[in-house]
């Protein structure tokens, strides 16, 4: 059976058999009283292939296997038959990881939904926020009975921002003009507040529940007042208010049931940043969306629409801060001239609970200061220092801090000055703290010397500074030790410096996975690293654990996305990439939330609510990081993009002028095989992890396919798990990825119909660019391997369309903001596996 026929047997997909609501928006941390399910489906983390989109479909539809691990859910749904929740055995996949966190069957209803007649074209400028009448009549009474004002006594502009979105959001769920009222003028109230601005919160009984929920926390509860059944939305602050508005809304929106509704939720991590790689001409370093959305030469004066429509975007993801600035910092973004423009931009993100922060460049005191040196030990840098901070802070009271790269790829920094990295950091949390700003120090440092291991800089440069930094500082590291790569074991420094907060960076923008075209939904990456055990404390030491402070008791936690939004009309360069920026927020909200409950409730906003749409997409989304693994880099290899640009295949560079810029560092193909020996008779990264991982990671019996040649040098011959030699691994892995976006393309066609024909054709053609890039991935690679293999893609497989000249003679892509590469966009892509 192909891919594309099991989608349409899905049981799923019958007419009456909707009940497929695997995951709600609730996770550990974000209840609702009406699903107690246990956990729901994991992710697919192993092998893949096709198994992986075809169990991310199963999964959903609670049919039988794939890669989903866990148990069923067992959601007590207050509406009759909700309760049946991914039910499915799951696990039948090898490579299964177990599922994630209680989740409540709460999103979606049984009734079916009408083939829709007219779909007005939409541009994905809405984002997840579309609010469209909901079409099915016995949840669309429900609401309308429920929702029909919204009553707000009094706060200030996070209040009327709650209220603005609540009377947009519910007039269009409910296809009527809901009103703004100052009192409950009968049935269908949405009375919010908290007990200072609202008297009607005030007389609630929630007083103990509102103080375990601490300030960003948020209540939404269907209650009694003045003898009229009201939902009540209760925080602490202003911000938890909106917070709770937007929970509401997005329950809402995923047609969730109402019935004695319950809902709560607050952070488990305190910053929850974007991190923007902007620039001040209006590029965007990393950017596939178009120029930045920070208009720098229009800026303080005009205020574009879009920067609201930014932070609504942001706050409805529990998003609270916003990095303006490239890294690669430029130090005019700290004069006068530009700390009004980021003023500008601070006062409209306030109402939504969002900060603004800027990348400091460290030379600054020389290059805008007139001083002749920028030594943190230098009495006029540190007063130069403070005077800034004082002006910065004059302007925005509540600017967040800074995000500094130093002594990397060529940035200034303490090294200059014989400093450490603390010294440095120091020097700025001195000059902010008074003020109760950050500092974020990155960890990404890349430097000039030659190593023997370029991952194990970082843990050579920031593991012994543990306990030198001040208490305003947090140390940003890197998901893994390379650099954003498709794949790569978490960082060794997660769990390594106790003493020290430690926030965690992840890509959002696509820079090592296929940028703006390839469909890869960034989820699951973000939940293997959540989930990965440092067991620097033991089993359960997890990455999220060291993030929120848990594991070694920091108040002071963050995490940051690096962004993908830009000035394109969707946001973020294609449909799907929005999705990543949904989940990096709702992940940095909830590490513990599953990547799959994610992807479900982002489609339910974002296209349909209707299991015919939701089911076969989220299997798309679920697979498609695992896909694009075994196109570009199956295995545990690493770092084999063009140069510079990072799009498309070049395993075969070998002439840059450090070594570790070069793939050929990273693959070490030769004649006897393939992969980076980071065991004790290599470079012996392995001893950087807690014995018990580095352990794991050193052996071949115990190290995963995934990571395998990322810390083994393994001959073309050997055999794996699997049975296969590398040789027929590598073959069948690239096949298989290539062939896997063909199953998406197929899949994707079922949904025709069903959302508009704008982004159904948009999201068709990325996928056919895809899909012909997967292959030139493919052929591109397993030539190139072939000449120190010496050995024949064997049976079953097809040939690569070109020899290896052909690929490394491609020029693409002409313009990297949007980058394609038309010269591979001929023949017929699949079938890689041959049938
Ligand atoms: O991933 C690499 C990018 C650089 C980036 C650097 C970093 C901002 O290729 O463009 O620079 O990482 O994270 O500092």
């Amino acid at each position: 059976m192909t891919y594309f026929e099991r989608v349409l047997r899905t049981p799923l997909l019958r007419p009456g058999l909707i009940c497929l609501a695997v995951s709600s928006a609730c996770g550990s941390n974000e209840h609702s009283s009406r699903g107690s399910g246990a956990g729901a489906g994991g992710i697919a983390s192993g092998a893949g292939g096709i198994a992986s989109v075809a169990g991310g479909v199963a999964s959903v539809a609670g049919g039988g296997g794939g890669l989903s691990g866990g148990t069923g859910g067992t959601a007590t749904g207050t509406t009759a038959g909700t309760a049946a929740v991914n039910a499915g055995a799951g696990g039948a996949g090898a490579a299964a990881t177990s599922g994630g966190p209680g989740i409540g069957g709460v999103s979606g209803t049984e009734e079916t939904y009408p083939v829709p007649t007219a779909l007005p074209d939409e541009t994905g400028a809405d984002l997840w926020l579309r609010y469209p009448k909901v079409p099915v009549p016995g949840r669309l009474a429900q609401y309308q009975a429920a929702f029909t004002h919204v009553v707000s006594s009094g706060g200030g502009p996070s209040t009327q921002a709650a209220t603005e979105e609540l009377v947009q959001g519910l007039s269009g769920l409910t296809g009527t003009s809901v009103m703004l009222a100052a009192a409950v003028q009968g049935a269908g109230a949405v009375v919010v507040g908290t007990p200072t601005t609202s008297t009607l919160i005030a007389g609630l009984p929630l007083a103990s529940e509102l103080a375990a929920l601490g300030s960003d926390g948020y209540l939404v509860r269907a209650t009694e007042l003045q003898g009229q059944s009201v939902i009540a939305v209760a925080a602490n602050t202003e911000v938890g208010v909106l917070y709770g508005s937007f929970a509401l809304l997005r329950h809402l929106a995923t047609h969730s049931a109402i019935t004695g509704l319950s809902l709560s939720g607050s952070p488990k991590i305190k910053n929850r940043l974007l991190n923007h790689w902007d620039n001040r001409d209006g590029t965007v370093e990393r950017g596939y969306a178009g120029s930045s959305l920070w208009n720098w030469s229009q800026l303080p004066g005009t205020l574009s629409p879009r920067y609201k429509a930014y932070a609504r975007a942001n706050a409805s993801i529990g998003i609270n801060g916003a990095v303006l600035t490239n890294v690669n910092a430029d130090a005019q973004f700290l004069t006068a001239t530009y700390i009004a423009k980021a003023k500008a931009l601070a006062d409209v993100f306030r109402p939504y609970g969002i900060k603004v922060y800027l990348s400091a460049r460290f030379s600054a005191p020389v290059e805008i200061g007139n001083l002749t040196t920028a030594d943190p030990a230098d009495a006029t840098v540190q007063k130069w220092w403070a005077d800034k901070a004082n002006e910065i802070y004059t302007a925005i009271p509540d600017f967040g801090g800074f995000l500094v790269k130093a002594n990397s790829e060529g940035q200034p920094g303490p090294q200059t000055y014989n400093r450490t990295h603390a010294d440095g950091a120091n020097l700025l949390a001195k000059a902010v703290a008074s003020h109760g700003g950050i500092v974020i120090w990155r960890a990404f440092v890349y430097s000039t010397a030659a190593e023997s291991d370029r991952i194990k800089q970082a843990y050579e440069e920031f593991q012994p500074l543990d306990g030198k930094f001040a208490a305003n500082v947090l140390v940003q590291v890197k998901n893994g030790p390379l650099d954003f790569q498709p794949r790569e074991p978490f960082h060794p420094l997660f769990g390594a410096m106790p003493k020290t907060p430690i926030s965690l960076e992840l890509q959002i923008t696509k820079e090592y996975l296929g940028e703006d075209t390839h469909l890869a939904y960034t989820g699951p990456l973000y939940e293997e690293v959540l989930k990965a055990d440092t067991q620097v404390n033991g089993p359960g030491s997890t990455v999220a654990r060291v993030i929120d402070g848990t594991l070694q008791k920091h108040a002071l936690t963050a995490i940051s996305g690096v962004s993908n939004i830009g000035s394109d009309t969707n946001w973020s360069g294609s449909h799907f990439n929005q999705a990543n920026w949904y989940v990096f927020g709702r992940m940095g909200w909830d590490p513990d939330l599953s990547a799959q409950a994610v992807a479900e409730e982002w489609v339910r906003q974002t296209f349909s609510n209707d299991p015919i749409v939701v089911a076969p997409v989220v299997g798309m989304m679920m697979g498609s990081r695992q896909t694009l693994v075994n196109y570009m880099e199956p295995l545990g290899l690493a770092h084999m993009m063009g140069t510079d640009h990072h799009y498309g295949p070049a395993p075969w560079v070998s002439t840059l002028a450090q070594a570790e810029w070069n793939p050929v560092y990273y693959h070490k193909a030769d004649a006897q095989g393939l992969g980076f020996d980071r065991t004790a008779t290599g470079s012996n990264a392995v001893s950087q992890y807690a014995s018990a991982v580095g352990d794991a990671f050193a052996k071949r019996a115990t190290v995963s396919d995934d990571s395998l040649l990322f810390f083994h040098h393994v001959g073309w011959t050997e055999k794996l798990d699997t049975g296969k030699t590398l040789w027929e691994e590598l073959v069948r892995r690239y096949s298989q990825g290539v062939d896997d976006v063909g199953h998406v393309r197929e899949t994707w066609a079922t949904v025709k119909g069903r959302i508009d024909a704008k982004r159904f054709g948009e999201v068709g053609d990325f996928l056919q660019i895809q899909h012909y890039e997967a292959r030139w991935w493919r052929d591109a690679c397993l030539s190139y391997f072939a000449t120190f293999s010496k050995l024949a893609i064997p049976a079953g497989y097809a040939a690569p369309a070109n020899p290896l000249s052909y690929y490394q003679g491609l020029n693409c892509p002409a313009d990297v903001k949007k980058p394609r590469c038309p010269q591979v966009y001929t023949g017929t892509p699949s079938p890689a596996v041959l049938p």
